[in-house]
């Protein structure tokens, strides 16, 4: 976004995602690949975090809340997060999380709130029964962002109006408290080719991990087979591929699986369709479920490994849990100051 001020704030990453399922396709190429492309540039401080206290906002099961915690750690690893360059652990470990979302919920406006869509999707009809949590979960996001004071949050589309929110935070409060500058305005890194990858049974509704069509989407653990065939039975149409991106417009599944493989391959849908316009999905599909398995296929084999050895995840999440602790604790005596809250620590830390 062009209207940030410069800022004297460290150049910091922080992203997350919530374990509540199996990690899908769209969680890799819409976030996690980026992670690991961010590892690579040394300009940042970089923060991933398994966001479990976003997934007790909506009913779960705690023996699978554990396991899924495991889980998503060692998809982060197993798709190339390495814990000594990247700072990798869970939520509910920093408590810095929960007490600076309190302090947002007295930040941010309901009006704010209410304009969020992905509380109206996921509540549903049925909003009156949602979880407070579920209604405040974007001032918890923007506490996971600003407890590090991160400067970039690589995420998928679907997040960008909770980033926004999370600017609308930091300025609230930098303003509301005369303290210029301090919280940054992040800024959200969004992959051009993958921000939104789409269900394979309906190309106009996100790729989501708690879809309850385990065919709608591609899990980091399925194996080769699975994979294969989640392809062949995905929907398509019955017209051929067309020449150029422009020809997919009213096609949502085609644009869809185009959009993955040119996602997959680094390229283009352009691109790709210079090899398969005029081809039907009998000659896409084979080519498609071939690159998915070669891609995505290790990512699993590597964490069924990682998840055999849960004490080794824990450790480096503990390890990780301890780092990330030691940058939020200065910045909450800093809050806390700020807001006349006695300031200076708590007599946890
Ligand atoms: N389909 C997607 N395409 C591109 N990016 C995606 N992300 C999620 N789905 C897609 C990105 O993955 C990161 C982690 O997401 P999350 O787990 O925190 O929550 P989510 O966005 O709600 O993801 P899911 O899979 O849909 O989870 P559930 O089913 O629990 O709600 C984010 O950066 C997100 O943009």
């Amino acid at each position: 976004m062009s209207d940030t001020p410069a800022t004297r704030h460290t150049p910091r990453v922080f992203s997350g995602v919530q374990p509540t399922g199996n990690l899908t396709l769209g969680n890799y190429l819409g976030a996690v690949r980026n992670f690991v492309a961010l590892q690579e540039d040394d300009t940042f401080e970089r923060l991933y975090c398994v966001v479990d206290m976003h997934a007790i906002t909506q009913p779960f099961k705690p023996a699978e809340l554990k396991t899924a915690i495991y889980e998503v750690a060692a998809a982060f690893i197993a798709a190339g997060l390495d814990p000594e360059k990247s700072i990798l652990f869970n939520q509910s470990r920093v408590t810095a999380h929960a007490e600076l979302g309190w302090i947002f919920n007295c930040v941010a406006r309901m009006g704010w709130l209410n304009r969020m869509t992905q509380f109206k999707e996921k509540a549903g009809k049925n909003k009156e029964n949602a979880s407070v949590g579920l209604y405040a979960y974007p001032n918890l996001m923007a506490a996971d962002i600003l407890a590090y004071r991160a400067t970039h949050v690589p995420v998928g589309e679907d997040q960008k109006q909770h980033l926004e929110l999370t600017r609308d935070i930091a300025q609230k409060f930098n303003s509301d408290f005369n303290a210029p500058d301090f919280f940054p305005l992040c800024e959200p890194l969004i992959p051009a080719e993958s921000a939104r990858i789409m269900s394979l049974r309906d190309g106009t509704a996100k790729m989501s991990k708690s879809d309850p069509s385990d065919n709608s989407r591609i899990n980091l653990s399925d194996t080769a087979d699975v994979i294969a065939q989640k392809i062949r039975k995905a929907k398509t149409d019955p017209e051929p591929l067309p020449g150029e991106a422009a020809g997919l417009a009213d096609r949502p599944e085609a644009r869809n699986l185009v959009g993955i493989f040119a996602a997959l391959l680094g390229s283009t849908p352009d691109d790709v369709l210079k090899d398969f316009g005029g081809k039907g999905f009998g000659d896409f599909k084979p080519a498609l479920a071939e690159l998915t398995v070669e891609k995505i296929a290790p990512i699993g084999n590597e964490m069924r490994r990682l998840t055999a050895e849960p004490d080794h995840i824990d450790a480096i999440l503990m390890a990780g849990a301890e780092r990330a602790a030691r940058i939020a604790r200065p910045i909450m005596a800093d809050v806390y100051e700020t807001l006349g809250l006695t300031g200076g620590g708590s007599a946890g830390w």
